[in-house]
């Protein structure tokens, strides 16, 4: 019988081998993201932020990993859970906040909110509030690079329980047939909403299922940087060669709620609390990067300071935009 083309891998590059520039970029980004998603919090509890919000913190590292390999021409397809995703690939920090304040300096005017950010002048192609909803827009978006003949390619974010929506077997059929250049990235963080993994699923690995068709696959610690961006960035070169999709498997935790306000009945408090005291992605950076002597403690904080300043500012501008005009209320609908 054949070898299933499915691996496990975790970073093989000595730390001190990064250069200063990608490790200050990783800590930036990460650090980015869980302060932007601390604020987003504070303020949705405050009662100052609509509709409903998911957080990414403790699954920073991935969309770190994945996006330092991609640049502004490479697309991305997001889920409900998108704000670590919009940030790593680049989008306008005020723009998002204003988007999630809903209002009209918002990158969607504010009309879309949380779930529907999306910002095409950095190849974010949008949120999804539809689980399963981005494989086939992704899938649609690396036909037209295939058909450009382009070298760059576009990556669908999903979660474990969206790994079961039949979407991801046309997709994922479809991209292996006509060679798509599509990077599958599984989040995989052990629940949907309130169901734990195993209760669903029928693999214990997701990935085993682009064995099906005939992609190769790499697992990865989804909280180690290092081995998110290296296993990206092998499975990124083989698709710019031109060999067709690729499936990314990245075992994570989701420490937070499934969205702010989650009473959590489904796990306990220790297991929660000890993903955070053992698996979070920043401070295992931090402790990698400051062993090895590769970053020191006044390169790090250089950047809290910078990273406070944004989000500060990202606030301040969506607090004084203003709210959109009501004239607007039947502009930009597709009917
Ligand atoms: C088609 C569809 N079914 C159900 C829902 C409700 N829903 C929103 S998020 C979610 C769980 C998603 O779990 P997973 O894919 O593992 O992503 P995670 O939330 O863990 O990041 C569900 C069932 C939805 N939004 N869309
Ligand atoms: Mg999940």
């Amino acid at each position: 019988m054949e070898q299933p083309n499915i691996i496990r891998m975790s970073a093989r590059t000595p730390i001190n081998e990064y250069g200063g520039e990608l490790l200050r970029s990783f800590y930036e980004t990460m650090l980015t993201i869980r302060r932007f998603e601390q604020t987003v919090e504070e303020h949705f509890l405050a009662g100052h932020i609509p509709g409903f919000i998911h957080l990414y913190i403790g699954e920073e590292a991935i969309a770190t990993g994945v996006m330092a390999n991609l640049g502004p021409a490479d697309y991305i397809e997001s889920t409900h859970r998108g704000h670590g995703h919009t940030i790593a690939k680049g989008a306008d920090l005020n723009r998002m906040m204003a988007e999630i304040y809903g209002k009209k300096t918002g990158c969607c005017r504010g009309k879309g909110g949380s779930m529907h950010i999306a910002d095409f002048s950095v190849g974010m192609l949008g949120a999804n509030g539809v689980v399963g909803g981005g494989y086939n827009l992704a899938a649609g978006s690396a036909l037209a690079q295939k058909m450009q003949g382009r070298k760059d390619v576009s990556a669908v974010f999903f979660g474990d329980g969206a790994s079961n929506r039949g979407t991801f077997h046309e997709a994922a059929n479809l991209a292996s047939v006509w060679k798509l250049p599509l990077l599958f990235v599984c989040e995989m963080n052990e629940y949907a909403s309130t169901t734990p993994y195993l209760t669903a699923t029928s693999v214990a690995d997701i990935s085993r299922r682009a064995y099906g068709y005939d992609m190769p696959g790499i697992i990865v610690d989804g909280n180690d940087v290092f081995s998110v961006y290296e296993a990206a960035g092998k499975l990124v070169e083989y698709m710019r060669a031109g060999n067709g999709p690729a499936f990314l498997e990245c075992k994570t935790y989701r420490v937070k709620g499934h969205f702010v306000g989650d009473p959590e009945k489904y796990r306990t408090r220790e297991e929660v609390q000890k993903n955070i005291d053992e698996r979070d992605p920043i401070e295992g950076f931090k402790k990698k990067v400051l062993e090895a002597k590769a970053l020191t403690d006044e390169d790090l904080k250089a950047i809290e300071k910078k990273v406070e300043e944004r989000i500060k500012a990202a606030l301040r501008f969506a607090e004084e935009s203003p709210e959109p005009d009501v004239s607007e209320l039947m502009t930009g609908i597709y009917a």
